[in-house]
C-alpha cells in the first residue's frame, strides 16, 4: 500500500498499480490524510442556461414519502418540482454510476466495483471544454480516498461509503491524482465556497446519516433545506446555477423507482418558481442537460436518447420524448460483467455504446474517445431511445432474476413479465409485485393498501 500512498500523495503522477483495496488500514489513512493536498481548479465557461451545475443525491425515498416531507415541499415552493424524475435501477451503486457514465454497466449491487479505464464518464465530456468539476463527498478522509468506507471513528457510525462516490468507480479518475484529487469532504465544500473555488459542475453527497440512508426522510430533508439555506447566499454556488435536488432510488423494490426530485438555483427564471415538471427524466437526463448546455458530446450509452431538462430543452430547441410510464419498474440492472446475481446468462463483456454519428447529445455526436475505443464494435443497445428499449423485440430490456425468493423485474408493457410471480419467500413481496404490475399504478405512486402490503419490504430495502 506503501507506493499507493506516494501515488496519492504526488498530485499529477499516474500508474495503473493504484491501491485497490477495500479496507485500508487506519493508519494508511492517516498517512495519506497528513499528505493529500485536494485540488480546486476553476473555470469560467458559459452554457445555454446555466454556469455551473450542481446536484445533491439522497437516500432511498419513495416519491409519495418525499413530496409529503413539509421540507422538501418547502424547497419544492423554491423551484421547479420534477414529477416524472425516474432512478434507473437498484440497489444504490448502480444508480450513482449511471449518472456520470450513463449506464449501470449492469451492476445489481454496491459492491467494490473498479470500471476499467476504456469507459469514458462526465469528467472526460466536461474536460473537452475545460469545465472544471469535482465532488463532494461529506466525511471522506481526504482528496481520492478510494476505501470502502470512512466510518465515524467515535461510534463507527457509517459516514463515508464508496458506493455513493461515482467518480471514484472510474479508474481514469482513481488512478490519475489530478482529478481524484478533486473529490474532497464538505471541508473542502466551505473553504472552495469562502473562497470563490467552486467548480462549475459538482456530485454533493452527505454522509449516511443525512442522506437518509441511516435515518428517515424527516432527519434527511431538515439537513438538506438548513444546507441549502447557507448555500443561498454564496452568489457563487447560486446565482448561475442549476441545482437538483434527488434521490438515488426509491425505498421499496417492486415499485416503480419514481422519485422525487427539485430543480433549484439562480437559473431557473422567476417564472418557473414554484412550477411543476412531468416530463419523464431519468438519472441519464442529468448527463443529457448538462451536454446539451455546454455542447459537449455524449458518452454514447444512455445519456444519448435522455430527456433533457425541459428548461434547457426549450432553450437549445429540443424536443423530448414523450413516454409512456404505464408499468414501467425501472428497479432492476442489465445482464453484463457487473452482474452478481445469478442470471442464467451471465456475460463478462462490457456493452459497446453508440459511436455512428446520431443525434446524440442534442446533435453534438460522440466523444472522440469513445469513438476511437469502441467505434469498431456494434452499439449493444439502442441508445437513442429515452431509456432502454431493445432494439429487436421494440420492448425494454429487461432482466429477471431471483433473489432471496423474490423475483426482481424491470419491464414497461410486458404482461409477461408483470405477471411473474416466481419464488417462495417472502411470498407476499412477489405476489404484490405481481399485483403492482397488472395496473398502470406505478406512476402514481404507492396506494395506501399497496405501501401496507409492502412494508414487509423495509427492511430488505434498507440494508441497500
Ligand atoms: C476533510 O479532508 C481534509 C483533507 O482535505 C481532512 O484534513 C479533514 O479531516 C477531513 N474532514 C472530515 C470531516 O472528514
Ligand atoms: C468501515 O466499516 C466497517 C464496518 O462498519 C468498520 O468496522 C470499519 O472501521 C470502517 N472503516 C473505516 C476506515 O472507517
Ligand atoms: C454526519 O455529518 C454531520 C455533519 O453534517 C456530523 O455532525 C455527523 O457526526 C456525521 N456523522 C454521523 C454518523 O452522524
Ligand atoms: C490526468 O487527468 C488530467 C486532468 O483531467 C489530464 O489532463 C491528464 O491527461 C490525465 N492523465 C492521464 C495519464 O490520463
Ligand atoms: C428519524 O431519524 C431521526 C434520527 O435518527 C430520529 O431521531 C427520528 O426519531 C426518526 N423519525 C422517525 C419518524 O422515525
Ligand atoms: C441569507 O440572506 C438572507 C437575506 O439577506 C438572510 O435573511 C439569511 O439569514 C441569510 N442566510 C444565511 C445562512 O446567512
Ligand atoms: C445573486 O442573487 C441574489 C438574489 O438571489 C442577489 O441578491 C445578488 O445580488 C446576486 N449576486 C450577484 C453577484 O449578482
Ligand atoms: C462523423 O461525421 C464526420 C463528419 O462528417 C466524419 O468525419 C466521421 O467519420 C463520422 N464518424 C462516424 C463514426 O460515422
Ligand atoms: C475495455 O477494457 C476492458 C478491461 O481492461 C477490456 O476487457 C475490454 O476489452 C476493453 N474494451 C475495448 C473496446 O477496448
Ligand atoms: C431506437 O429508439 C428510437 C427512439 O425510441 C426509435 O425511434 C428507433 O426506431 C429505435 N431504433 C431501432 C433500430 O430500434
Ligand atoms: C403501453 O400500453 C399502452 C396501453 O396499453 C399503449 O397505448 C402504449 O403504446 C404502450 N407503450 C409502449 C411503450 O409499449
Ligand atoms: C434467506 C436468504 O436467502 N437470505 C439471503 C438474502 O440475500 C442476502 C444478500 O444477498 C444474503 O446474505 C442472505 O443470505
Amino acid at each position: 500500500m506503501q507506493s499507493a500512498l506516494l501515488l496519492l500523495a504526488s498530485a499529477g503522477a499516474v500508474s495503473a498499480q493504484l491501491a485497490t483495496t477495500s479496507e485500508p488500514s487506519l493508519s494508511q489513512i492517516q498517512q495519506a490524510a497528513a499528505t493529500v493536498v485536494p485540488s480546486s481548479p476553476t473555470s469560467n465557461v458559459g452554457g445555454a442556461v446555466f454556469k455551473n451545475f450542481y446536484q445533491v443525491w439522497l437516500e432511498n425515498i419513495d416519491y409519495d414519502a418525499a413530496a409529503g416531507d413539509e421540507n422538501q415541499k418547502y424547497l419544492a415552493s423554491k423551484g421547479i418540482t420534477l414529477t416524472n424524475y425516474w432512478a434507473v435501477a437498484h440497489p444504490s451503486e448502480p444508480n450513482y454510476v449511471s449518472a456520470v457514465g450513463g449506464d449501470q454497466f449492469a451492476m445489481d449491487n454496491d459492491d467494490f466495483i473498479q470500471i476499467p479505464a476504456n469507459i469514458s464518464h462526465v469528467a472526460d465530456l466536461l474536460d473537452t471544454k475545460g469545465i472544471s468539476w469535482g465532488e463532494y463527498q461529506e466525511n471522506t478522509p481526504y482528496p481520492g480516498f478510494q476505501g470502502f468506507n470512512y466510518s465515524n471513528q467515535k461510534t463507527y457510525a457509517n459516514d463515508y461509503v464508496r458506493k455513493h462516490n461515482p467518480l471514484i468507480i472510474f479508474d481514469s479518475v482513481a488512478s490519475n491524482a489530478t482529478r481524484s484529487t478533486r473529490i474532497k469532504n464538505f471541508t473542502s465544500l466551505w473553504d472552495d465556497v469562502a473562497n470563490n473555488k467552486l467548480p462549475q459542475w459538482a456530485f454533493i453527497t452527505p454522509n449516511m446519516t443525512n442522506d437518509a440512508h441511516d435515518t428517515n426522510i424527516t432527519f434527511a430533508s431538515v439537513w438538506e433545506r438548513g444546507f441549502i439555506e447557507k448555500l443561498e447566499n454564496s452568489t457563487d454556488f447560486w446565482n448561475e446555477s442549476l441545482i437538483l435536488l434527488t434521490f438515488d432510488e426509491t425505498e421499496h423494490y417492486p415499485i416503480g423507482n419514481r422519485i422525487f426530485s427539485i430543480l433549484l438555483g439562480g437559473a431557473v427564471p422567476k417564472e418557473l418558481v414554484g412550477t411543476t415538471d412531468d416530463t419523464f427524466y431519468t438519472h441519464y437526463s442529468t448527463l443529457s442537460t448538462v451536454e446539451a448546455n455546454w455542447g459537449l458530446p455524449s458518452l454514447g450509452r444512455w445519456d444519448c436518447g435522455a430527456n433533457i431538462f425541459q428548461l434547457v430543452a426549450d432553450k437549445v430547441g429540443y424536443t423530448n420524448y414523450k413516454v409512456d410510464t404505464s408499468n414501467l419498474y425501472l428497479n432492476s440492472s442489465f445482464i453484463g460483467p457487473l452482474s452478481t446475481n445469478d442470471y442464467s446468462n451471465y456475460s463478462s463483456v462490457w456493452a459497446a455504446p453508440a459511436t455512428g454519428n446520431e443525434t446524440c447529445a442534442a446533435g453534438h455526436g460522440i466523444l472522440q474517445a469513445v469513438k476511437d475505443t469502441w467505434g469498431k464494435l456494434t452499439p449493444t443497445y439502442n441508445y437513442t431511445s429515452p431509456f432502454p428499449y431493445d432494439t429487436v423485440s421494440g420492448k425494454d430490456i429487461k432482466v429477471s432474476f431471483s433473489r432471496n425468493g423474490t423475483t426482481w423485474i424491470s419491464g414497461v408493457n410486458d404482461t409477461k413479465i408483470a405477471t411473474t410471480t416466481s419464488g417462495t419467500s417472502p411470498s407476499s413481496t412477489s405476489s404484490t409485485a405481481a399485483a403492482t404490475s397488472s395496473g398502470a399504478a406505478s406512476v402514481n405512486g404507492v396506494s395506501g393498501g399497496l405501501a401496507l402490503a409492502l412494508s414487509s419490504f423495509i427492511s430488505f430495502a434498507a440494508i441497500l
